[in-house]
This record gives structure tokens, sequence and C-alpha cells, in this order.
């Protein structure tokens, strides 16, 4: 922590930030509570009680049989109609000279500067600004403003550069590291210029983020895909966009609505899949997910697919037997197809802010989560915690959502993001 390095005057920080992080914390307890009562409304305490024993298609060696499974035949055909165009896409290279030039200072100059930007990368990157732009008013707008006419840096400018970034939602962790780190550059009179200081930390998100910018090759046939995450963070919808995207790259793709614990969970997904143009296995309400994943990878290989995803109930982290349902789905899967799943994809939802990370390691813990998606980066100013999510979990971002639309979940481009969120306001 940097209170080692503090001056005698600096001391008062740190009761500061007590008070500051006892809000911050106090905050997400209460989403979390939240989080909990809506979850546990409309969920039937055990799924697998109400199901009928059927026949089975699952394998007598899986340790926790599903009680249930309708079989893979009964998986909707797909549907020809309302078919989408897949937003496939991926953005132009972004330029990363910004950290190597020196700041604009007037206002025509950032102007000119953000049209030759937009030319080259076209309506996309427009559209990944205006929707970073809550995020990029908190943090970079502060920061804008604190430098505004700051000719050097001095205690005082140290104390508001930390607040800011404690409050922007990068994560605790990381907006330490990033203060240690400028305070380090202060101290050794490497970092002497308020503007050059923009850049540097333009400079150490943008390497945060490329970290998290990696290739998904989906390297198996059928690929399978199991998606995660909390009550509500998209993972339906995600899963829809995911269906087109992959089909308009001319994969084969099925669904699997292994959320069962809302009838409305799987209309959901159907009518996703009808829009993807790809098939559903589903059964009905409260059947338990894990025969339903089973239904949907033994479909995946007999008819020779390229891609299963599979859906999910909301699940409350906190809750250890729902995350052992997950588990248990896990499993199944993989006796369906040894293998299998080859990606437990995490959907967090940006406006949950720190409490993403959080989020982030309970499921890695448990699943061992392979690839992020964070969504509704376009509603919310806390979309700094995916700097915070990748510096702490280090794992690959997949996509991201910047609006409900299909082409709004878009590949994630880590120079793309720091360009659109660094952009100076106009
Ligand atoms: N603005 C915005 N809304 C989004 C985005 N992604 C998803 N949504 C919306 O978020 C809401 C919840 O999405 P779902 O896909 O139902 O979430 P879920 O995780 O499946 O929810 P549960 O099944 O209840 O756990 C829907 O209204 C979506 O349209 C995004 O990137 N931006
Ligand atoms: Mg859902």
């Amino acid at each position: 922590m940097s209170e080692d390095k503090k001056s005698p005057e600096r001391q008062d920080a740190p009761r500061e930030k007590k008070g500051f992080f006892g809000r911050l914390f106090g905050r997400d307890r209460q989403e979390e509570q939240a989080e909990e009562a809506a979850a546990s409304a409309p969920s039937p305490a055990s799924p697998a009680a109400e199901e009928p024993p059927t026949a089975t298609a699952e394998p007598a060696a899986v340790p926790e049989p599903p009680t249930a499974a309708a079989p893979a035949a009964a998986a909707a055909e797909p549907d020809a109609g309302q078919e989408e165009k897949a937003a496939g896409g991926q953005s132009p290279p972004a330029s990363t000279a910004d950290e190597g030039e020196p700041p604009a200072p007037a206002k025509e100059v950032d102007e000119k500067k953000s049209d030759q930007a937009e030319k080259g990368r076209g309506g996309l990157f427009s559209r990944l600004k205006s929707g970073l732009s809550k995020t990029r008013h908190r943090f970079v707008g502060t920061l804008d403003n604190l430098l505004y006419g700051q000719k050097k840096i001095d205690e005082e400018f140290l104390e508001e550069l930390e607040e800011i970034l404690l409050t922007s939602d990068l994560g605790v962790q990381t907006s330490y590291r990033l203060f240690r780190e400028v305070e380090e550059r202060v101290s050794h009179q490497a970092l002497e210029d308020p503007q050059q200081l923009r850049l540097f930390l333009q400079q150490e998100i943008r390497k945060i983020l490329q970290g998290s910018e990696r290739p998904w090759e989906l390297d198996a046939r059928p690929y399978v895909i199991m998606a995660v995450g909390v009550n509500g963070v998209g993972k339906t919808t995600t899963i829809g966009k995911l269906a087109a995207i992959f089909s308009g790259q001319g994969k084969k793709v099925i669904l699997g609505a292994a959320d069962t614990f809302r009838a409305a969970a799987v209309e959901q997904l159907e009518i996703w899949s009808e829009r993807a143009g790809v098939p559903i296995v589903r059964q009905k309400m409260g059947a338990d997910p894990a025969a339903v994943s089973f239904d949907t990878v033994q479909a995946a290989v007999n008819r020779q697919l390229d891609v299963a995803i599979i859906d999910t109930a909301g699940r409350l982290h906190t809750k250890v037997n729902l995350m052992d349902e997950l588990k248990k789905m896990q499993r199944v899967i993989s006796k369906a197809l040894p293998g299998a799943p080859h990606e437990i994809l995490l959907v967090l939802d940006a406006n949950t802010g720190q409490n993403a990370i959080n989020q982030a390691r309970m499921f890695h813990e448990a699943l061992g989560v392979t690839g992020l998606v964070m969504t509704k980066l376009d509603g919310t100013a806390k979309g700094g915690v995916i700097v915070g999510v990748c510096d702490e979990l280090q794992l690959p971002v997949r996509y991201i959502g910047i609006g409900e639309r299909l082409e709004d979940l878009r590949p994630f481009k880590a120079d793309d993001f720091v360009d659109a969120l660094f952009d100076r306001i106009g």
C-alpha cells in the first residue's frame, strides 16, 4: 500500500479512504442483498424434485444422474424466419499513437483528432464511444478536470488523483497499484508534467486490457460453451447474440435451455433461436438443468454441429448449493463429450461495478472460468470495472455489450476500448 511512502500530512488520507471504502462496500452489499431477494422469490427450491422420472439419455456412470431427460430428438428444428444478420465483423485496428503524442491543448484540436480517428475506424468506433460516454465522463472527464490548467504534480494533486482512481470503479486493488506507480514515478522525477500523467494512465490501462484480448479459437467440434453468471446480467441475451454471430460465420449452432427455473427463460431463448435460425434443446420448466445440458451436447455430437451454447439460471455466487448445481452440469456435460465444456463463459454486468470483480472471483474459483463477456457498458458510469476484472482475473474478455441490439455485442478490442474511453470530451 502507498501509506508507507506518504508524508506526515498525507497520513490523513487512509482514514478518509476507510470511510470511502466503507461506503463503497456498503453499497455493494446492498446490491447483493437486493439481488438475493430478487433471485430467491421466483425460483422453486428444487427443480429436480418436480420432475417425474422418465427414460434418461444419461449414461449410468454419471455420478449425480439427472432425474429426467427428454430425448435429443425432441429438440426444435431450426426456424427459417426472422434471421438477423450477425455483427461478426471486427473493428479495424486501432491506433495506439495517443501515448506517443503530446496532449492536445485546445478543444478544436481534440475534435479534429477525434474526427480523424472516426474516419479510420468508421461508425463502430463512434458507437463504442457513445456507449462508453457515461464511464468516460465519470473517470476521464473527472481526471481532465483535475488536469486542466495544472502545472505541476504536488501533494494536493496526488490526493485528488487517488480519490478519482478509487471512485472510478477500476477496482480497489488496481486503483492502488496504478496510484503507487504514479507516486513512484513522481518521487523519482520521472513524471513531472500532469499531462504526461494522463498518457501514463492511458498506457497502463491499455496494457492491462491488452492482456485480456486473446483470440477465441473454437478448437473442438462441437465446441461446447456454458454461459454462467448471476441473475439478469445478460446471459440469455448474450447467448442469443452469439448464436447469431456464429451462425453468420457459417457455423452450425445449437442452444440448450438449461435455465429451467422459469418458463419465461426458455421462451426467451426460443425467441433468440428463431432469430438466429438455430435449433434449441429444451424441456419443461423445472426439469433437471444437467439433463438438458447432456441432451444438448449429445444432439450437437449426433448432428455433427460446430457449437453448442448452454444457458443456465441466474445464480447467486453466495449460494453454495446453486454453485454446486453448475458444477454438476459441468460434470454431466463432460460425460456427454469428454473435454467439454470447452468454455465456461462468465457474463458480468458492468452496472454492478466492483461487485463484478467479486462475482468473477467466486465463479472462477468454483468453475474455472475460461472467458468473460461484460454487458451493459452503455448504460453505466461504472464501466471502468472491466479494467479491475482484467487486472485481477487475467481472463480473456471475449465480447462486450454496449446495447440491446444484436450488433451491440462486440468482440473485445483493447485498443478501441481505451481510445474510446480516453477520447477527449468535447
Ligand atoms: N443496455 C443493455 N442491455 C443489455 C445488454 N445485454 C443485455 N441487456 C439486457 O439485460 C436484460 C437482462 O438480460 P437477460 O439476457 O435476460 O439476462 P440473464 O442473465 O439471462 O437473466 P436471468 O435469466 O434472469 O438470470 C435484458 O433486458 C437485456 O436486453 C447490454 O449490453 N446493454
Ligand atoms: Mg436468462
